[in-house]
């Protein structure tokens, strides 16, 4: 391990988590690493929920914000949400212990773009500086510079604007890691300059990070593996989408908008988007890239069957197993994997110049096109809008890949009025479900509802066929809608478990 932290100064700073977490005070604002179940710190999130046990049996308070990269896992947010040891938590997470809290009012959650988040606390948003960054790496090199492990983040801001620094080595993490990230700071406004990246696969920065060696305050040696969960087994569903979703493109290569050898990919987590991959394997496309935020199990096939030329994201998001194979194989993937911050990751001048088409999930999509990715019946959050907002707004065409029902044929994917909006009409392009895609390039919201509805599980499509009668009685308007019965689905789900008519 001692090879590992190659400064002899900060080989004088290890110590336990727990004496480590002794530097976090009630009240700090804490940046820790992770990303999609990857690279967040494994030691010291079980120490502060002990620290918050602790106090509480004691009667005091002792609460912390939680600031990240994206969701974590059980053992980063789910343990320090279920000590109660959180009050504020930013930009995203999916623990399903932390999402029942944030659902009680028991944890304040704001949810924010990926690429605002790091600039947010660059910018002063949440005060001069956060109290404390802890941040896992692979290796701390002679010269004190930190080698990501699995993921980058929003590492680099949360270490510059830091108090304190708690670096976590992680021997599970594979040395060969390092040549994988690129690490390029954004200017401080007002010198702000182009990021310089014009193909997905540009290298612009360092391999490291460096930092003000005086802020580190403790070294905490963990060897523990990412916590990512497998993905569901491809069902028939998600082949059904994946299967459309190729179509699509291959209408884009018949329309003369794209070409076989230079589809550019973001997608979305979860099973859909993991069939859509297996679904690229057996296509006639080649040369895919991928500038996206994370790296998932399906572009780790393409790579290898040569398909997939380079991606670019700012995590891995990869299953057990997958993970124990780039641990492995890291000398090789690095040849074609680039993590950077996220700020470069999902920096819309990037998205807009490489022409990339985003592919992300959804709650639900109204008839006119707008997205809910976040709020189940408007209220109840899910994740949080991660970098889906990020993407579509610049893709060159955005994407929303879903089944056109949930729990059970009770939940219409396709509704009247989007119950929560993420992403509007105007930057909605394409929605594709089981039943097909709805193309609404080019369309006006009157237009788009057929569309909408072609897509829509057939036991609701008589209900929104209704719902735009009403909407349109005897009049003329943008977009017509019957206000009063616009979130009836919505309403019938609530009173009787089932957005179907009883
Ligand atoms: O719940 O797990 O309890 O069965 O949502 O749904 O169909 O498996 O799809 O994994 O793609 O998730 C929007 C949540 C979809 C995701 C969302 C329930 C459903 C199931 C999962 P169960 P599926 P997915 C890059 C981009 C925002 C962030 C984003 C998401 C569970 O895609 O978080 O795009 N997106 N990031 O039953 C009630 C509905 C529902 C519903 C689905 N209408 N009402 N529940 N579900 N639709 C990644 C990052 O940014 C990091």
């Amino acid at each position: 391990m001692s090879d590992r932290i190659a400064n002899a100064m900060l080989r004088g700073k290890v110590m336990s988590a727990e004496e480590a977490a002794q530097f976090i005070d009630n009240g700090d604002k804490v940046g820790m690493s992770g990303f999609t179940g990857a690279a967040y710190p494994k030691a010291l999130p079980t120490a502060i929920a002990n620290r918050a046990k602790e106090a509480q049996a004691k009667g005091d308070s002792y609460k912390i914000d939680v600031f990240t990269g994206a969701s974590t896992a059980p053992d980063c947010d789910g343990v320090m949400a279920e000590a109660g040891a959180i009050n504020y938590r930013m930009p995203y997470q999916s623990d399903p212990t932390m999402r029942n809290a944030i659902n009680a009012g028991e944890i304040k959650y704001q949810d924010i773009h990926l690429s605002h988040s790091g600039q947010q606390v660059e910018y002063g948003f949440f005060g001069p500086n956060l109290d404390v960054a802890i941040v896992e790496v692979t290796r701390i090199t002679e010269d004190g510079h930190l080698i990501p492990s699995s993921g980058v983040g929003n590492n680099v801001d949360f270490l510059d604007s830091a108090k304190k620094i708690i670096i976590e080595v992680n021997e599970w993490q594979s040395l060969e890691l390092e040549g994988m990230a690129d690490i390029y700071r954004i200017q401080h406004l007002p010198n702000r300059t182009p990021v310089p990246i014009i193909n997905s696969g540009d290298r612009i920065g360092k391999t490291f990070i460096d930092i003000d060696l005086s802020k580190v305050v403790a070294i905490v040696e963990t060897n523990t593996p990412d916590r990512n969960a497998p993905f569901k087994p491809v069902d028939e569903t998600s082949q059904k989408i994946a299967g459309h979703f190729i179509s699509f493109l291959e209408g884009e290569v018949a329309g003369g908008r794209l070409t076989y050898d230079n589809y550019i990919m973001q997608s979305g987590v979860g099973n859909v988007p993991n069939a859509v991959m297996a679904g690229l394997l057996d296509s006639k496309f080649e040369k895919i890239e991928a500038y996206t935020e994370v790296i998932q199990d399906g572009m780790v096939d393409l790579i290898d069957a040569g398909k997939m030329t380079v991606a670019s994201a700012t995590s891995f998001s990869l299953s057990p197993e997958y993970a124990e194979k780039m641990n492995q194989e890291a000398k090789r993937y690095r040849e074609s994997i680039i993590l950077r911050p996220q700020q470069v990751s999902n920096h819309p001048e990037v998205i807009r110049r490489v022409g990339l088409i985003s592919s992300n999930g959804m709650i639900e999509a109204d008839i006119y096109g707008n997205i809910n990715s976040t709020h189940v019946a408007g209220s109840r959050i899910m994740n949080g809008i991660g970098g889906s907002g990020d993407f579509t707004r610049n893709a060159r065409v955005s994407t929303f890949i879903s089944p056109s029902d949930a729990k059970g044929g009770d939940i219409s994917a396709i509704v009247p009025f989007a119950s929560h909006i993420d992403h509007t009409e105007h930057d909605a392009m394409v929605i594709i479900t089981e039943y097909g895609v709805a193309d609404l390039r080019g369309l006006a919201p009157r237009d788009r509802v057929a569309k909408t509805i072609a897509v829509a599980h057939p036991d609701y499509r008589p209900l929104l066929e209704e719902y735009v009668e009403r909407a349109n009685k005897g009049r003329f308007l943008q977009t017509p809608h019957d206000l009063s019965t616009a979130f009836s689905f919505h309403e019938r789900f609530l009173a009787n478990g089932s957005m179907k008519q009883a």
